[in-house]
């Protein structure tokens, strides 16, 4: 088995363990062995056979077995014992959207049904709608669900993998052709440079001279697998791992229009087009020509394309033709959209008092050396007992803890939790201690399914509390794995608005949380956002590039950054006890 056969079997079992319940760090150990493996970008067997597997992030020893066990047999005791328990139809259905594993255990037991075309058969057939706890609401969910389904795998959307996945790879290749004397320049284009939450395939553009000897070196760099194409231009090769890597070589004097092409977006470049041709000019991957035919136009750089169309130079993150093309008629020139070097204070920190994997004094040495300001312990509040909630006593022990570290280091390091909001909208602990911390964040974590319209008012009167001050991931989605959970988005953000509350924009990559269409609601509503890590590890505090790269798809300026403030007036703007 390959390494991508392994991943999807690692998921599988995830999968199982999810269906039976079990314990949640042990069902994501799974998740991020599959993801590990991923992003390997080098020959799985080689790692084997080298027995560096458990030194791979994400792989612990128990796990390193597994993958060994799958990688010389194809198979392992556990994944047949799992689908011996499990018809893999069932797991299927557990997979739809809005499904997951309890309700399609249900429909197993009640229906027979043991595959999702017998499921849609049965939807058809208004067996559904008569089973206790469904109702016709339900069976329409269920067939949209299907039919979702299956026109995604139709667009082969079950391909894609996360963004930080793909940079796992990207950037290593990144370096590796840079470093080739015959590459002038080179870029990662397409929708990773887009920073879109997640990708298909890779594009990279590079400028040379020597396009045979670029191709050369690209198809040499570790990892890859077969080389699918290679023409005078164009080379496709895909990893071991089953990524796909595009690779476009152009003359340097093409290297600007070549890689604002293949950074796309296709529906970014319809609208460029149509203004290219009102000017008199034609815009192709070949480069920009006066439709006159006296010949192609030098272009620079990619503001120089844009200066062309009077226009002036549009982001990456902002390239999907949705609204930016309309925000620069109206005058916005994306200065002062923020960026990472704008981010003082490193917000969203988890420590082993809950379920981050480094003290409190590790991280805040770690934010030391990542030049911090200021830095939010925010371990999880006592209801979320499966990821460690700190009860009281630990949390007045964390206090201590916090001022015995905070004279070794320079960063100002903040009291805070991440506080659960429990079913009814409360948050969890009392009032009187939350008022006692620097920073709360409150977020959702458990009966997420709830319908939207009991969701709507669970957030809005959460947002009612005078110490709901930001809203932590706000719709709880989890990429490639978990939908948004329903509600009413645009009354939510009302109540935000109402309560001056901030929205979090998490930048763990598995969730890129709030997104960027509501990220333009909220703007329009005037709310103040955070940049977060949500680091649960030194590692983690890595991730704020994610925050940042998704505050900018939304279009969020500098100043709507709280924690782009001094310490002083972050603490103002999100102090519960202010
Ligand atoms: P992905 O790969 O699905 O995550 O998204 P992209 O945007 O990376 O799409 P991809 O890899 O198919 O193509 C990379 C870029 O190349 C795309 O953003 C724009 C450009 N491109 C590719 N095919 C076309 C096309 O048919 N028309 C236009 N205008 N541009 C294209
Ligand atoms: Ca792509
Ligand atoms: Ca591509
Ligand atoms: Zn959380």
């Amino acid at each position: 088995m390959d390494a991508a056969a392994i991943a999807a079997a690692l998921r599988e079992i995830a999968q199982h363990l999810t269906f039976r319940g079990e314990n949640q760090f042990k069902v994501r150990a799974y998740e991020n062995g599959a993801q590990a493996l991923e992003s390997l970008g080098e020959d799985l067997g080689k790692v084997i056979a080298e027995k560096r597997l458990t030194q791979v992030r994400g792989i612990g020893s128990s796990l390193a077995e597994k993958i060994e066990e799958l990688h010389r047999t194809g198979a392992t005791a556990l994944l047949d014992e799992l689908r011996a328990g499990m018809p893999p139809g069932v797991l299927e259905m557990a997979r739809l959207p809005d499904m997951g594993p309890k309700k399609a255990k249900a429909l197993h037991d009640a229906l027979g049904v043991s595959s999702v075309a017998e499921l849609e058969a049965a939807c058809v057939a208004g067996k559904v709608r008569e089973l206790k706890g469904f109702g016709q609401k339900s069976e329409d969910k269920i067939l949209a669900g299907i039919k979702r389904a299956s026109s995604q795998s139709a667009q082969g959307g079950g391909g894609r993998i996360l963004l930080s996945s793909a940079l796992g790879v990207g950037e290593p290749l990144l370096a590796y052709m840079r470093a080739a004397p015959a590459v002038r320049a080179a870029d990662l284009a397409g929708s990773l440079r887009r920073w879109r939450e997640t990708v298909a395939d890779l594009d990279m553009v590079v400028g040379s001279d020597d396009a045979a000897a670029v191709m050369d070196h690209f198809v040499a760099f570790p990892g890859v697998g077969e080389v699918e194409a290679r023409g005078d231009t164009k080379c496709t090769v895909r990893m071991q791992t089953g990524l796909q890597i595009d690779l476009r070589v152009v003359p340097p004097g093409d290297y600007a229009t070549a890689l604002h092409h293949f950074t796309g977006s296709k529906a970014h470049h319809v609208v460029i087009r149509g203004r290219a041709r009102e000017r008199g000019l034609t815009i192709s991957e070949w480069g920009v020509e006066r439709l006159d035919g006296s010949g192609k136009l030098e272009v620079g750089s990619e503001a120089a394309l844009y200066q062309l169309l009077e226009l002036p130079f549009i982001p990456p993150e902002l390239r999907e033709n949705e609204g930016e093309l309309e925000a620069a008629d109206g005058g916005d020139r994306f200065e002062d959209l923020v960026e990472a070097r704008d981010v003082r204070g490193l917000i969203h920190c988890h420590t082993t008092y809950s379920d981050g994997k480094n003290s409190v004094e590790d991280m805040a040495r770690a934010a030391d050396a990542l030049g911090a300001e200021y830095m939010t312990i925010t371990d999880h509040s006592p209801a979320a007992a499966y990821a460690g909630g700190v009860g009281l006593e630990r949390l007045l022990q964390q206090w201590d803890d916090i001022d015995r570290v905070q004279p070794k280091v320079k960063v100002r390091i903040l009291r805070g939790t991440e506080s659960d909001i429990l079913e009814d909208g409360a948050l969890d602990y009392p009032r009187e201690v939350l008022e006692r911390l620097d920073v709360v964040i409150a977020s959702i974590h458990s009966r997420m399914k709830m319908d939207a319209e009991k969701m709507t008012a669970r957030l809005v009167a959460a947002m009612r509390h005078p110490v709901f001050k930001i809203w932590g991931h706000p719709l709880g989605r989890r990429l490639l794995e978990r939908e948004p959970f329903g509600c009413d988005v645009e009354a939510v953000l009302d109540a935000a608005a109402a309560s001056r509350a901030a929205i979090e924009i998490n930048g763990d990559p598995h969730r890129l949380d709030l997104e960027p269409k509501w990220i333009r609601l909220a703007r329009a509503r005037g709310l103040k956002f955070v940049v977060s890590t949500d680091a649960h590890s030194i590692e983690g505090l890595g991730y704020l590039r994610y925050g940042v790269a998704t505050a900018r798809r939304g279009g969020i300026r500098k100043s709507e950054v709280l924690n782009a403030r001094g310490v002083e007036e972050f603490l103002k703007a999100v102090r519960p006890a202010a």
